[in-house]
């Protein structure tokens, strides 16, 4: 009764007396209720009915003592900054201009897949139902009985003492036919900044939007006012309860209990990917972890590449590339996830839906990606790096670039750290967050609303055994094929300890918004649709180990050697060959004029019949346990070929 007299009063209070409650109950009006929320930034009525309606909505269930519009405005952006500095919650990194370090709970520091649900009436919406007797491990499904409860133990409440603040944002460049509007209620200032950075937000955003509907994002860090533990690095989050929800069929995201990354930018993997990969099903286009890169090659020839790898397999380096060979160019349109459609004349086109580079931090460096140096030297947040003495901020890879007189503090506040101590300075998966804006090698028409056009499609992992440095699919079929037997070495992305080799189809294991058989069908099914130009499709491993565990291949802008043969490819030169499993480049093809060091071309390309053959065997258990009915006969039919032909080897 107190709730539902509460939501009235808020309601009256706003003047929305068009009551989310179609009739009052008779009530006592003695009832002890908490006063509605201080509209601290912005009003209400301003706001479209549907938005403002969500809103009061989450109001009344998470019971914030203010609420906060946010504008976008860069000064709004100073004042929150400004806050969370005096709240200790970040700290100025005066060596660079406007740059910020925040360290959190240390319990706080990735993606949680394991706290990581999608809710849909049934099951088989969301998973296969895996081989009996095994665990389904792509992806996990709450019955919407349970995730009702979940949240109802969860978001009651959860914001007491706290200012929500409502962002709207766009994903995709404002205005673009292929872009989508989010809302996000957080209690999170971090968070803000973080969207302010991530996504185009505010003002602009709610002017894009009109009447239209947009996707509906709550996210708290779990922690009311007055909190009943202290705080670990001033940084609230409730590990215990963290759980990040997604109801497709809503276009709604609720995320509880973290405020890191991916749990809590929601507009990244939750929108972008997990929501978005649904609304992309069911209106025919593709949303994919995977960067785009525009790349021009001596002649004046400019094509894209759109590149899918697992987190933390080298998505940014890529797309931040500098070129090693004379004469081409590289430009960055996105580094971690592509929004795909073919257009009226069959090509694919692809936008970046975000606005700023959430990177991993560790070895990034002038060597290995001097375009993400340059970027992240002004208006960035630094999530668990380490600091140094001069107010620089250090990380893995950094060492060399260390002055003498400069000590360092690591992520986890240790002062005058050392290598010596056995534990890394910054975090694994520390990140920067910043701005796309300021990438030296961005590409100019990265925010086209039409999007740019995409010729080659390349997929990848880190395999340290067996798998060549690139090979090309013999068709599309075979493509996403290749793309569904995707397997990587485990990352600090995810809350994965050690090193193993996982399944990651598509780069997307921890990111699909529905059942990853139906997610392979809809891919397969673009081969049907007359008059597409569908982009051939290509393999790629920058991460093979010799015997003595050393990468074969120097990588970062060497890999340009790779992308300039599979741009020939585009072009249809005759420079590859047949193997088991796929086209290789012809001897002398691959562009390694210039190198240093010995190469052992050999090592790099070799297709061990042994290790295919048990390679075929592990894809086939995983498709049979995991994916199980709901495997695309085209795909089964696909492994069988490989099989035959390297059975032939
Ligand atoms: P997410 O943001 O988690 O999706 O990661 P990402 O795919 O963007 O990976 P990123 O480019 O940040 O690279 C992750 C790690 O791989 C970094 O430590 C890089 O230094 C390393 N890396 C990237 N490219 C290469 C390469 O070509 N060779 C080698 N050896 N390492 C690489
Ligand atoms: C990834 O894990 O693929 C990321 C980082 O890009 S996060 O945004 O935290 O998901
Ligand atoms: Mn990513």
């Amino acid at each position: 009764m107190a709730a539902i007299l509460r939501g009235f009063l808020i309601r009256q209070a706003y003047n929305c007396t068009k009551s989310l409650v179609a009739s009052m109950p008779a009530c006592n009006l003695t009832t002890q209720v908490t006063p509605p929320p201080k509209v601290v930034k912005g009003k209400l009525e301003d706001l479209q009915p549907h938005i403002r309606q969500y809103i009061l909505e989450k109001v009344d269930v998470c019971q914030p003592d203010n609420i906060h519009i946010c504008d976008g405005t860069e000064e709004e952006n100073v004042s929150m900054l400004n806050q969370l500095e005096k709240d200790g919650m970040i700290k100025r990194l005066t060596k660079y201009s406007n740059c910020w370090l925040a360290r959190t709970d240390p319990k706080d520091v990735a993606r949680v897949e394991s706290k990581t649900v999608i809710s849909t009436p049934t099951m088989r919406e969301t998973v296969p139902i895996p081989r009996e007797g095994v665990k389904g491990t792509v992806g996990k499904w709450m019955s919407p009985e349970d995730l009702e409860k979940a949240l109802g133990e969860r978001f009651p409440g959860c914001m007491k003492g706290r200012t929500m603040f409502v962002i709207p944002f766009s994903m995709g460049p404002l205005g673009s036919p292929l872009s989508k509007i989010g809302i996000q209620l957080t209690d999170s200032m971090y968070v803000v900044a973080c969207m302010k950075i991530m996504t185009r937000m505010g003002k602009k955003a709610l002017a894009a939007l009109g009447q239209d509907d947009f996707v509906r994002c709550l996210h708290s860090v779990g922690q009311p006012l007055p909190m009943k533990t202290p705080m670990v690095n001033n940084w609230p989050c409730n590990p215990e309860k963290t759980l990040v929800t997604h109801i497709p069929d809503r276009r709604e995201i609720q995320s509880f209990g973290s405020g890191y990354g991916g749990n809590s930018l929601l507009g990244k993997k939750c929108f972008a990917l997990r929501i978005a990969s649904r609304i992309a099903k069911d209106e025919g286009w593709l949303a994919e972890h995977m960067l785009i890169l525009g790349l021009t090659n001596p002649q004046g020839h400019k094509r894209y590449i759109a590149a899918s790898f697992p987190s933390a397999c080298g998505k940014t380096n890529l797309a931040m590339i500098t070129p090693t060979l004379p004469g081409w160019k590289a430009e960055c349109v996105g580094d971690d996830i592509a929004w795909m459609k073919f257009d009226k004349e069959g090509r694919l086109r692809a936008i970046n839906p975000e606005y700023g580079f959430f990177g991993v931090a560790p070895g990034t460096s002038d060597k290995t990606n001097p375009n993400a140096m340059r970027t992240c030297e002004s208006n960035t947040v630094f999530t668990n790096v380490a600091e140094r003495s001069d107010g620089g901020f250090f990380w893995e890879g950094l060492e060399k670039e260390i002055p003498k007189d400069v000590s360092i503090t690591s992520w986890l506040g240790q002062e005058n750290w050392t290598k010596e101590s056995g534990k890394p300075a910054a975090h694994p998966n520390s990140r920067f967050c910043t701005p796309a804006s300021q990438c030296p090698n961005l590409d100019p028409a990265w925010e086209d609303p039409e999007g740019v056009p995409i010729d080659a499609i390349v997929f990848g992992g880190r395999r340290p055994k067996g798998v060549p440095l690139v090979y090309e699919a013999f068709d599309w079929k075979h493509g996403v094929f290749i793309a569904a037997a995707m397997r990587s070495e485990t990352t600090a992305a995810a809350e994965f300890k050690g090193k193993a080799i996982m399944h990651d189809p598509f780069a997307m294991r921890p990111f699909f918004g529905y059942n990853v058989g139906h997610y392979f069908q809809h891919w397969l099914d673009f081969q049907q649709k007359p008059g597409l130009q569908l982009p051939k499709m290509f393999h790629v491993n920058w991460f093979r180990t010799s015997e003595q565990g050393k990468f074969l291949w120097p990588g970062f802008g060497e890999n340009t050697r790779v992308l300039d043969w599979i741009l020939k490819r585009c072009d249809g030169e005759d420079v590859a060959q047949n193997s088991a499993i796929g086209l290789v480049p012809k001897e002398g093809s691959l562009n390694v004029d210039g190198l240093d060091g010995p190469l052992d071309m050999k090592a790099l390309f070799n297709i061990p019949k042994d290790f295919w053959m048990e390679e075929v065997q592990e894809i086939r258990k995983y498709f049979e346990d995991q994916i199980n009915d709901d495997l695309p006969k085209d795909i089964s039919n696909e492994l069988n070929s490989l099989e035959d032909r390297i059975k032939a080897m």
